[in-house]
């Protein structure tokens, strides 16, 4: 069994490339940091015994997504898991003060990536005859809160995305699932206020957010699922979380 991981190098995607790899799967991780890649995928192969195949590429440049995809060698290429996880806000100002580079950031990582590594790997799918897509949306492609403006947008897009892509991959036996998370405690917060450490970690204070592990228990649950069964959409938030704006802190 194979699992492809885009942004493996931390957060979600690393929990959910190490419990892939724990249950027996081939891993081809993904993800801009090449010293991350290698550190995760030597770790992987000792401590799983399992194969790992490293792809370093930005998801947001297109020559680079088709170059890496057209490196897989063959015996690589029995896809059951694409795992589309690569994302991240960047920036939370009102929309008159927002950064015009923030949002191509977003928009470029967030839709065009995701579009950019699905046009790939969906025709290798195709050819194999089934596949399973799973999608990293968020509780800010559901609902919309203030500031979050680009970033929900985005996310927003992702819950369309998913929807078509399970219409038009339905022919092909390919699954397509989302998985929305709230809070979850990664380097996302570290990513969207860039590289301040203090608000990054006030983001989460006074409760317990999410872990990285729990969302990838609930991506490894949804691909062990049974042939004949899909779950299409999941919104997994922290208990104290009751949605996008409504948090209990102490
Ligand atoms: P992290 O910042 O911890 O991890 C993000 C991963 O995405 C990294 O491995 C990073 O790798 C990769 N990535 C980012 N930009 C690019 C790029 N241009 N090209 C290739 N890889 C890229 O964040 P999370 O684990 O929290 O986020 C993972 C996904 O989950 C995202 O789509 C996010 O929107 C979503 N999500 C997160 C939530 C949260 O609260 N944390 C809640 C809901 C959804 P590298 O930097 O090495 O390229
Ligand atoms: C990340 C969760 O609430 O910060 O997608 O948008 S939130």
């Amino acid at each position: 069994m194979i699992a492809f991981i885009t942004g493996a190098t931390a957060g979600i995607g690393q929990a959910t490339a190490e419990l892939f790899a724990k249950n027996g799967y081939n891993i081809i991780i993904t993800g801009r940091r090449k010293e991350r890649l290698q550190e995760f995928s030597a770790e992987l192969k000792s401590k799983y015994k399992i194969d790992v195949l490293s792809l370093n590429f930005d998801v947001r440049n297109l020559k680079e997504v088709e170059d890496a995809i057209n490196s897989i060698p063959t015996e690589w290429k029995k896809i059951n898991v694409l795992v589309n996880n690569a994302g991240l806000a960047v920036g939370l100002n009102p929309i008159q003060e927002g950064v015009v580079d923030d949002w191509e950031r977003m928009i470029d990582t967030n839709i065009k990536g995701l579009l950019y590594v699905t046009r790939n790997v969906s025709p290798i799918m195709i050819q194999n005859g089934f596949g399973h897509i799973i999608n990293l949306g968020s509780i800010a492609g559901k609902e919309v809160y203030a500031n979050g403006n680009v970033y929900c947008a985005t996310k927003h897009a992702v819950d369309a995305l998913n929807k078509g892509m399970r219409i038009d991959l339905l022919p092909h036996n390919i699954k397509v699932t989302a998985i929305n998370p709230g809070m979850v405690e990664t380097e996302f917060s570290i990513v969207r206020f860039k590289g301040d450490i203090d608000r990054a970690k006030n983001a989460y204070k006074g409760f317990q957010p999410l872990l990285a592990e729990d969302i990838a228990e609930t991506i490894y649950w949804v691909a062990s699922r049974p042939a004949h069964v899909n779950i299409n959409d999941i919104v997994i938030m922290p208990t104290v979380q009751a949605n996008a704006t409504t948090t209990i802190k102490k």
